[in-house]
C-alpha cells in the first residue's frame, strides 16, 4: 500500500467506528427496566374525551384522571402525543410537568420523565389540543399514550375528538 492509500483506508476505518460509536451511543436504551420498578394498579376514569367544535384557532382540552388502586409507587412514563398540534401535561400533588408533544419533539427531560403517583392518590393528565398548529377542518382525533408500572396497563391510550369548523 501506498501512503495515499494507507490515508484512505485510515479514514474509512476512523468514520466506520464513529458510526459505530454514535449508532451504540444513540441507540442505547434509556427506557426504565420494568422489573426495578415494582408493580402498582390503575384506573383510569375515562379513555375518550370530545373537544366538541372547535374554531381552527381555538385550543381545546380534556382532563383524565389516572389514579393508583394500589398500595404501592404508581410510576408513569413515556408520555407522547400522536401529533404535533397536540400538547399534555401530568399534575402529580400539585406540581404540573412541562409540556409532552410528539417524542420526536420533546427535549430529553421530557422524554425521559417519570412520575410517582403515592398510593391512594391520583395524577391528572390534562390533553391540549391546538388546531391552528397543524390546521385541518373537518372531524379529528388525537392520542396520548404514556407507559405505567401496572401490568394490566402498561400501555395506556387516551384520546381526543374535535370538530374543527
Ligand atoms: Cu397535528
Amino acid at each position: 500500500m501506498n501512503a495515499d492509500t494507507k490515508i484512505i483506508v485510515g479514514a474509512v476505518l476512523a468514520s466506520a467506528l464513529i458510526i459505530v460509536g454514535a449508532v451504540f451511543v444513540l441507540g442505547k436504551d434509556t427506557a426504565p427496566k420494568r422489573e426495578q420498578l415494582g408493580e402498582a394498579s390503575m384506573s383510569i376514569d375515562k379513555k375518550e374525551a370530545d373537544l366538541g367544535d372547535m374554531k381552527v384557532t381555538d385550543e381545546g382540552s380534556a382532563t383524565f384522571t389516572v389514579m393508583n388502586t394500589s398500595e404501592s409507587i404508581l410510576r408513569i412514563w413515556g408520555v407522547a402525543t400522536s401529533c404535533d398540534c397536540t400538547f399534555a401535561n401530568v399534575t402529580i400533588a400539585g406540581v404540573k410537568t412541562g409540556e409532552f408533544n410528539m417524542a420526536m419533539h420533546m427535549n430529553s427531560t421530557l422524554k425521559n420523565w417519570m412520575g410517582e403517583v403515592p398510593a391512594g392518590q391520583a395524577a391528572t393528565l390534562e390533553v391540549i389540543y391546538r388546531p391552528k398548529v397543524m390546521p385541518v377542518s373537518g372531524p379529528v382525533s388525537r392520542q396520548v399514550n404514556f407507559s405505567t408500572n401496572d401490568p394490566n396497563n402498561s400501555q395506556v391510550e387516551v384520546s381526543v375528538k374535535a370538530t374543527v369548523l
